[in-house]
Formats: structure tokens, C-alpha cells, sequence
């Protein structure tokens, strides 16, 4: 697999926790399968309990999978809806990269500059111990933060292009934390898909 961050920063976890690929998809390609995401999937906004207040979650989502990856985080439970076509072609790439399978995607919508996820790790019992997590961006590039959950000095920034893909493994999960924060900047709609195996 190439190697990713020629001038990663020490804040950076290094490449057995996170690795990104930014040409992983040809701009041609990113551009035919972002259209096809944005107008054949079914995109839900939940709503999540904030210092006791119920508050939409400030993008849209989808879960797809296979019928038994149900999974929860946040208070939201998911069902998943059947993989499309367009998303089991997208796997196999990803797989074939990642020389790991996958049995759901959470898909995320940012709609603009306001859109945004906040700090987290995916560390729910579900995805396993030190579970690897392939993340392909397509649309609008938005920042991608990292930081430590004990050393706070380490903590760090990356870009996500439109067709790269963002590999999370090792500790990225129980050591790490990662958000996408809104941007100053006026932006248009970025589609991220998160491929996971749900245990
Ligand atoms: O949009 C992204 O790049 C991050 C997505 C993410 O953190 C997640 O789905 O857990």
C-alpha cells in the first residue's frame, strides 16, 4: 500500500492507526458515484439527547449493510437497508484495498459548511477490538481532526479530497479521537462513507 503522509506531523497518529490514500478513486470516477449516492440513497436526520435537549444531528445519514449488522451509537439504533448495487461495487474496491471485508457503510451527508460530526471514537462493542474503518470521501474537501484521548498534546489535521480514502485501524479507536468541525469557509455538499464489520 503507498505511503501516505510524506510530511505527517507529529500530532498525527502514525500509519498502523491511520493511513490515507488520496488518489484512491480517479476524479471521474468520484464525480459518477458521488451523482449516483446523492440521488438513489435514502437519507434519514436523526435526532440525538445533548445536555439533556433533543437536537437534530447536523448532517444526513443512511445505514446500509447485510440484514444482521443492526448497530447502535448515540441512542440511535440502526437497521440497515439493503446494500445497492453502486455500494457493493464500492466495497469490493474498498476490500480489496483494505484486504478486509466489510458488512455495512454509514453514510454521511454534510450538506454545506454548517454540517459537521463531532468528536468521537467508533469504539461501540460491534465493530470489535481495534476495528478497521475505510472511509472514502467524495464532493467538497473537508478537514478531517484527530487528537489523543490522554496525551492532548498530540493532536492533529488532515484534508479529505474528493475520492480519497481515510484507513482508521490499531488503537485510532481507543486511543484517538476524530471530527469533522464546520468550516468558516462557504461550502457545497461532501458524501462520506465509513465501511465497517459489524461482529
Ligand atoms: O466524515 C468523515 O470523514 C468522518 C465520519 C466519521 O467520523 C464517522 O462516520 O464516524
Amino acid at each position: 500500500m503507498l505511503s501516505l503522509f510524506e510530511n505527517r506531523s507529529p500530532g498525527i497518529p502514525d500509519e498502523s492507526n491511520l493511513q490515507l490514500l488520496p488518489q484512491f478513486g480517479e476524479t471521474k470516477w468520484a464525480n459518477k458515484i458521488y451523482k449516483q449516492l446523492r440521488d438513489e440513497i435514502e437519507w434519514d436526520q436523526y435526532h440525538i439527547q445533548i445536555f439533556g435537549k433533543r437536537m437534530p444531528q447536523p448532517r444526513l445519514t443512511a445505514w446500509y449493510g447485510e440484514t444482521n449488522a443492526a448497530y447502535s451509537y448515540s441512542g440511535i439504533q440502526l437497521i440497515p437497508k439493503v446494500f445497492t448495487p453502486c455500494l457493493l461495487k464500492i466495497k469490493a474496491l474498498v476490500e480489496e484495498v483494505c484486504e478486509q471485508k466489510f458488512n455495512s457503510v454509514l453514510l454521511n451527508l454534510y450538506r454545506n459548511q454548517n454540517d459537521s460530526m463531532g468528536w468521537h471514537s467508533d469504539d461501540e462493542k460491534e465493530l470489535g477490538e481495534n476495528p478497521v474503518i475505510a472511509s472514502l470521501s467524495l464532493g467538497e474537501t473537508r478537514v478531517f481532526q484527530v487528537r489523543h484521548k490522554t496525551q492532548k498534546a498530540l493532536k492533529g489535521k488532515l484534508e479529505l479530497t474528493h475520492g480519497s480514502l481515510l484507513i482508521m485501524k490499531g488503537e485510532m479507536q481507543s486511543n484517538w479521537q476524530h471530527a469533522v468541525p464546520k468550516s468558516r469557509k462557504e461550502c457545497g455538499p461532501r458524501i462520506n462513507l465509513t465501511f465497517r464489520k459489524i461482529y
